[in-house]
């Protein structure tokens, strides 16, 4: 009935997120607006849009309050497709780019990306940790956890399609940039796991292209490759104000493209996303456009 239909579209315009605010489930859109496929086919790829990953209709019976982590059953419908669906272009033989949505998404993304190959190093380009697990977490939102989950730390419930056997990623293959805004107890379970930070400190005294060279070393050991999880928040807002949680201080225009261009170059990117985006909060689709700009550098698109 249509009363009911636009109860349930009302219902899951509600809970369709993993962060705090409305809208970065429109980021896909605006990304492929900013013209995200002509670019990249401008480069000399191919791509194959692999179109939006929607939640069923289903998933919205949660009851709210019941977990701690707000939205759990629709975050883990979603990654369970995304699951599959990074899988499958790497066994076609294809590069996965993973354009969001809020950062929980990478539970789908990294836990099928290490199913692949084995072992693999993250670089995981963030103002925040995402290293909260479900007692730690100080708001609920599933985005401030993927990190601790994918390294072992928890909230488990939130990789269901996890094949029992599979390894974790190693926190010691697995390096943050730009973080400037942890929460305490995030930062003990961080040095506790033996994760590397660098913070925007570290960028600022020693230079993004010191930082760059060290977190590929420590991300490639022994490793068959680098997955790169790019949360644009770790840009500062005043390049990418298009975030939901925008934190002043941080990567600079260059910084940010000079990060994707050395993974590029250090032929050991088996993967990488783009996420946070959030065109609600965007001013004229410029932090779109910005996500278009990096993943051409992630791909290869140079200066000169
Ligand atoms: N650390 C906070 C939390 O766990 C905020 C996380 N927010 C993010 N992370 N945007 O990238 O809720
Ligand atoms: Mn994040
Ligand atoms: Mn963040
Ligand atoms: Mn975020």
């Amino acid at each position: 009935k249509k009363e009911e239909l636009d109860y349930a579209l009302e219902k899951v315009k509600e809970c369709l997120k993993g962060a705090s605010c409305l809208g970065a489930d429109l980021g896909p859109k605006a990304i492929r607006c900013a013209g995200l496929v002509d670019a990249i086919n401008g480069l000399g790829y191919i791509v194959r849009d692999c179109g939006d990953i929607n939640p069923s209709l289903k998933t919205i019976d949660s009851v709210p309050g019941s977990v701690r982590l707000n939205n759990l059953k629709l975050v883990n419908d979603v990654n369970a497709k995304l699951y599959k669906m990074v899988k499958e272009t790497l066994s076609f033989g294809n590069f996965p780019l993973v354009c969001g949505g809020d950062h929980s998404l990478a539970a789908g993304s990294v836990t099928a990306v290490q199913r692949h190959f084995g072992k693999i190093g993250i670089i995981w380009v963030d103002a925040h940790g995402d290293f909260n697990n479900e007692e730690s977490s100080p708001s609920g939102n599933i985005h401030g956890t993927p990190l601790s989950a994918i390294c072992g730390g928890g909230p488990e419930n939130i990789l269901p399609f996890k094949e029992n056997n599979a390894e974790y990623v190693s926190p010691r293959n697995t390096v943050i940039i730009g973080a400037r805004a942890l929460d305490d107890e995030e930062k003990r379970l961080l040095k506790q796991a033996g994760v590397t930070v660098f913070g925007m400190d570290e960028i600022d005294r020693r230079g993004i292209s010191s930082i760059v060279e060290d977190a590929i070393k420590i991300a490639s050991a022994d490793t068959e490759g680098i997955y790169l999880s790019f949360d644009l928040d770790a840009v500062d807002p005043f390049h990418a104000p298009g975030v939901g949680t925008p934190v002043k201080g941080g990567l600079t225009y260059r910084e940010a493209h000079y990060l994707c261009e050395q993974l590029f170059f250090s032929d050991k990117l088996l993967g990488c996303e783009i996420v946070e985006l959030n065109p609600i909060l965007d001013l004229k689709n410029e932090t779109g456009e910005f996500a278009v700009s990096l993943a051409c550098s992630m791909l290869g698109k140079t200066i000169l």
